[in-house]
């Protein structure tokens, strides 16, 4: 007999594997009978078809004249605290520490000790922004104050220690897919709209900010269709697409690379590659490997952050050194030139992701995680799961 909760869930709505995970964790705890109420400034972009067990809370932001910026962190604070007192709620769970789990803290304090608030953290929340003086203090405060903190690999879990010198202990939960979505066999019409039959497709899929090194992925892309006559993808837009555009038409390839913006059905587009590249300076999981391996689309990627904890290195895919595109290019032909070896990687990381990486077990970890922290008085209804 376990409890049904009431979990609150605030996340970057519309960009980047947390708002992802989020979402995609908010769908399946709904599906096991829990009440998921949203919290965010959108509507999360995977949320998708209705669900009774679902609730979608917009953060409005106040634009009187004297703000010279728009107060999005108090805002946010002030609903997470009006939709956890008006649906009683029994936690928040927040993905990302600036500035939700720093809000949640805030919307803690104004509901009271009863409000259970669990943080994820995804990457540069600690990365990158646990380096900033404006912002660091309050991010370890964030995580000293909440009910329990989890990260979405080791590597992240190892960082967040030694860059913000927390006590608290961070228990390592794992992205997730749901492989319900990676059953339908590629799509040879749609494949045949990129490449030839004897052509080959690497993908890369991203927000193209400088972490992703999309030039590495432009670099590799270019030694492998030397050799092997090929196709790139590109997933996603950012800060780097402009720069790529031009890179691509200076190497000569633009006949060679499509570009197809942001797209909503990943596993779909997915099925269209042979190999994802993804040769990042720093990943704290990569989910969109996951996502790949999941396809049976092993990955071409660097060893940086917990991307090793995701692909493992000779048995779904290959890693090298950030920067080494030579070596990257040499892994991508040897895997695209051998049949047998492509095969065997491709269903060892099918297996993998749902094995190790299964929403099922990953959400049960979340759950488990709730109820350690959730008062048993203040839980609604009994269920068996
Ligand atoms: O941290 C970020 O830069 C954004 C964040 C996101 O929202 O996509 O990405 C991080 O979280 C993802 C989901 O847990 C991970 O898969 C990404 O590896 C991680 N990005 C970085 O660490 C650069």
């Amino acid at each position: 007999m376990n409890p049904l909760l009431k979990i609150g869930i605030s996340c970057y709505p519309t960009l980047g594997g947390s708002g992802v995970v989020a979402t995609e964790l908010g769908k399946m705890l709904a599906e096991r009978g829990h009440e998921v109420h949203f919290i965010t400034d959108r509507m999360p972009f995977r949320l998708g078809q209705f669900h009774p067990n679902i609730f979608f809370h917009e953060v409005e932001v106040s634009d009187y004249y004297v703000f010279r910026y728009p107060p999005y962190d108090l805002a946010l604070a002030n609903k997470l605290a009006q939709v956890a007192k008006q649906e009683n709620l029994d936690l928040l769970h927040v993905h990302y520490a600036v500035p939700h789990a720093i809000c949640a803290y805030l919307a803690k304090q104004m509901v009271g000790q009863h409000l259970k608030v669990v943080t994820t953290l995804h990457g540069t929340d600690i990365t990158i922004l646990g380096h900033d003086p404006s912002l660091r203090d309050l991010i370890r405060m964030a995580i000293h104050e909440s009910d329990a903190v989890t990260a979405v690999s080791q590597d992240l879990i190892t960082e967040t220690y030694e860059v913000l010198s927390v006590e608290k202990p961070i228990e390592l939960v794992y992205n997730f897919v749901d492989p319900r979505d990676y059953i339908a066999p590629a799509n040879p019409q749609l494949r045949a709209q990129f490449a030839q039959p004897h052509e080959k497709i690497m993908l890369h899929m991203s927000n193209f900010r400088p972490v992703k090194r999309i030039c590495d992925v432009i670099d590799i892309f270019a030694d492998v269709n030397v050799q092997m006559p090929s196709h790139l993808i590109f997933v996603g837009e950012g800060p780097e697409l402009a720069k790529t555009v031009n890179r691509v038409k200076e190497l000569g390839l633009t006949n060679r690379v499509h570009y197809l913006g942001k797209q909503n059905n990943v596993a779909e587009v997915i099925g269209l590659a042979d190999l994802l590249l993804l040769p990042s300076e720093k990943e704290s999981f990569g989910l969109v490997a996951l996502e790949a391996m999941a396809a049976g689309v092993p990955t071409i990627g660097s060893d940086a952050g917990g991307i090793p904890e995701v692909v493992k290195h000779g048995i779904d895919g290959f890693l090298a050194p950030v920067g080494d595109t030579k070596l990257m290019a040499a892994y991508a032909i040897q895997l695209l030139s051998n049949p047998q070896l492509y095969s065997e990687f491709s269903l060892a990381g099918m297996q993998r992701a749902r094995s190790q990486f299964s929403a099922a077990t990953i959400v049960e970890q979340y759950e488990n995680i709730y109820y350690k922290v959730a008062q048993t008085d203040q839980m609604k209804t009994s269920v068996n799961l």
